[in-house]
Order: C-alpha cells, then sequence, then structure tokens
C-alpha cells in the first residue's frame, strides 16, 4: 500500500512541512504539485480523534488562487455556475468550476477576503492557469495569482473549544464557511468554520509562509488539553461523510448534476459563464449514473483500495468505486463511487470486483453512518 517518495525542489513544500515531519509524518501523497501528507502511522488513532476528539491537519495543498482586481467578482462569475449575488466579506460558498463541456474541473472554496479580492480555495487542478487564462481571453481587469496562503485545519467535536481558547468565543458563533480575517500572536491568518470532514471544524489560513512551526506550534498547544494529535483528510471518514475528492470521484467526463451537485448550479442566470449551454443540456437528457455510496460485503479491507474498482449489476460493467475501506462505525466496508441509476436502483445483482474477488455490494445514500 505504500511507497517511497523523492523529495526533491520540483514538488512544492507546505510551510507546515517540517512540523508534519517532527509531528512523526509517515506517508504523503502530491496534490496540487505539493506533498500532502495522508499518514502517521496509526489509522484508527487518527480515525478516533477525529470523531470523538480533535485533530490538526496540514493541508496547505488546499491552494488559494486569489483573484485581484475590479473585475474579481466578474471573472469568478464566469467561472462558476453557482450564483454569487449576495457574496460578502466573511462568508464561503462552495462553488463548482466546469469547462466549456460542462466537466467538473475543480470544486473549490470561495472566499470574498475583500472588496476587490476573491480567493478560490482549491482543490486537486491547475486552476490558477485557467482563472488567467479566461481573465486574459476575456480582458478583465483582474490579476489572478497564488498568494502566501496556507490552511491549517482542526477537526473534530472538540475543535470549537480548541479554537475559542485561541481565539475567543466569538468563533463559536461563525456560519459554516464564515470567516475573519484576524491574527494570532502577530501571525496574520483567516480563521474560518470549515474543513473537509463532517465532524465539526475550522480552518485557520496562515498568511505568512515563514511562520508555519509557529502556528503549528501554538495550536498543538492550545489542543493539548483536548487531546489534539496529528492527522489528515481522513480516508474513512470521508466515504462515511459522501464527501467528494475532485480526482478521486471524478472522471474526465464528470458532472456536477451527476454529483448531486443541483443546488450549487444556478442555469437560470442571465449572465454568461463557462458550460452554460452544455450544463443546460446535460440537465436536459438528465443523468445516467450518481455519485453514490455502497455497502459491500467481505472481510473487513486492510488498507484503501489502489485503482478504481469497476462495480457490476448483473455482471454487467455499471460504474466505477473510487474509493473503499472498512467503516468502523457502519461495521461493514463501504465505498463510494460513479454508479448507474440502473445499479443504484437494483435490489441485488451488484457487485465490486476488488483485487481480491468479487464482492456483492449494495447502494446506499449519504451519510453512510
Ligand atoms: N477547505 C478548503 N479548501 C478546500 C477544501 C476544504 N479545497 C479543496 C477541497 N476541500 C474542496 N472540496 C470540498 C468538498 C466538499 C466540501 C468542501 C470542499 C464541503 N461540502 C459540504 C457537503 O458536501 O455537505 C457542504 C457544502 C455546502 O453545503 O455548501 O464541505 O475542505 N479551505
Amino acid at each position: 500500500m505504500s511507497l517511497m517518495l523523492s523529495v526533491g525542489a520540483r514538488v512544492r513544500k507546505s510551510p507546515f512541512f517540517a512540523a508534519t515531519r517532527k509531528a512523526g509524518l509517515t506517508a504523503a501523497s502530491v496534490y496540487n504539485h505539493m506533498f500532502m501528507p495522508t499518514s502517521y502511522g496509526d489509522p484508527a488513532a487518527e480515525y478516533d480523534r477525529l470523531v470523538n476528539g480533535v485533530a490538526m491537519w496540514d493541508v496547505a495543498v488546499e491552494r488559494q488562487v486569489a483573484l485581484k482586481g475590479p473585475d474579481a467578482l466578474k471573472l469568478a462569475r464566469l467561472l462558476t455556475p453557482r450564483n454569487l449575488d449576495g457574496l460578502v466579506i466573511g462568508q464561503g460558498k462552495y462553488v463548482p468550476i466546469c469547462n466549456y463541456d460542462g466537466v467538473i474541473i475543480n470544486d473549490p472554496v470561495l472566499l470574498q477576503v475583500d472588496e476587490d479580492e476573491i480567493w478560490l480555495s482549491i482543490a486537486d487542478s491547475d486552476i490558477v492557469l485557467w482563472a488567467a487564462a479566461i481573465a486574459g481571453a476575456h480582458r478583465l481587469d483582474v490579476r489572478v495569482f497564488e498568494p502566501d496562503v496556507s490552511p491549517l485545519a482542526i477537526q473534530g467535536p472538540k475543535s470549537t473549544d480548541v479554537v475559542a481558547d485561541l481565539f475567543g468565543d466569538w468563533v463559536r458563533e461563525l456560519k459554516y464557511f464564515g470567516f475573519l480575517i484576524t491574527e494570532l500572536a502577530g501571525i496574520p491568518l483567516v480563521v474560518a468554520r470549515s474543513g473537509w470532514s463532517k465532524q465539526g471544524g475550522f480552518e485557520l489560513y496562515l498568511r505568512d509562509g515563514q511562520r508555519g512551526q509557529e502556528l503549528w506550534d501554538l495550536v498543538a498547544k492550545a489542543g493539548a488539553p483536548y487531546g489534539i494529535g496529528p492527522g489528515t483528510p481522513n480516508y474513512v471518514e470521508r466515504l462515511e461523510s459522501g464527501l467528494i475528492s475532485y480526482g478521486a470521484d471524478t472522471d474526465a467526463e464528470t458532472n456536477p448534476f451527476e454529483l448531486g451537485m443541483d443546488n450549487f448550479i444556478n442555469l437560470d442566470q442571465p449572465h454568461e459563464f463557462i458550460g452554460k449551454s452544455a450544463l443546460k443540456a446535460i440537465k436536459a437528457a438528465g443523468v445516467k449514473r450518481r455519485f453514490i455510496g455502497l455497502l459491500i460485503d467481505g472481510a473487513p479491507f486492510k488498507g484503501g483500495n489502489e485503482h478504481r474498482w469497476d462495480v457490476t449489476l448483473n455482471g454487467a460493467y455499471a460504474g466505477f468505486a473510487s474509493a473503499c475501506a472498512y467503516s468502523p462505525r457502519v461495521g461493514s466496508n463501504i465505498g463510494v463511487g460513479l454508479i448507474s441509476t440502473a445499479a443504484i436502483a437494483a435490489p441485488d445483482g451488484v457487485a465490486v470486483i476488488t483485487d481480491d474477488g468479487i464482492l456483492p455490494a449494495r447502494a446506499a445514500p449519504f451519510p453512510l453512518v
């Protein structure tokens, strides 16, 4: 399941990179051309901290793409099919980005940080290139660049107490995706209520790449009374919760309706945006597959799957399972994938072709717990 990583200058490092290694990092993947921590060697303890306690994650790989200038909002409206009316400083939004074919190419969190400045907190694709090209082609008055900003997530049911001890009780009132630009011991940052888990939590967007170790140490110290420990975006909890992992769960044809993002796609807006006509056609035709959970029979999986596993209905191809694992809380193997609507509706006859044999499975709605 694991492999040595060659650490060199080409793959970028997080400002928390040294801190994570001191904390016992044992595995990493690559995301947005950066090393992304994936394990500290004890998956059971990392899962337990997230679900019952509090964990801190280096998620600097969630790179920010800044749109800065008089046309920042105009560019954002071109980039996403989501309605951005009423956007205010201090409130974030989940904004799918599609190409001209209506295929999803990223699913960032958008933050309006100033009157003329928007950040896209991106998943794993090169949105800085895409956004700069669109801005240029439309002759917009906006600069597109990656600012020195690096999120550190604090996730789990005890995260609110930790973050309140650090910043004050006002953080308890923050709405989901709400944020405030502030500082901690002179370290410039953004405190946001967000994060890639359904266990509650915050993200501190560090705004000075020289001060990663300092921020890491402050959070570790404040979290110590609550049993905080290092963790990473959690492979099992995200399957239970049905959080989408762009690039893992999506392929070169995936559209936002297949992902259940209907509420984030507003096709009746008067202005043009990229993918509008394609998305209208896709919506009119209806989808043939959907992102869904799977309950999978068999002995508990030892780890995750290295490749997508085919899913079949009565022996015929019916989609793929992109990530699978044993869930202690479900008490079963689970997975997520893009599966045909016929297989989702089938009472039986569904199977997953795993590396260790064919296992019966059933589609199940999120959350799986
Ligand atoms: N935090 C920040 N940036 C990010 C992520 C993050 N960038 C990359 C990646 N994660 C973006 N993808 C997601 C996917 C799902 C959610 C957030 C970012 C998410 N979804 C909720 C859900 O699906 O139920 C809520 C969506 C909503 O109601 O608006 O939280 O984690 N900074």
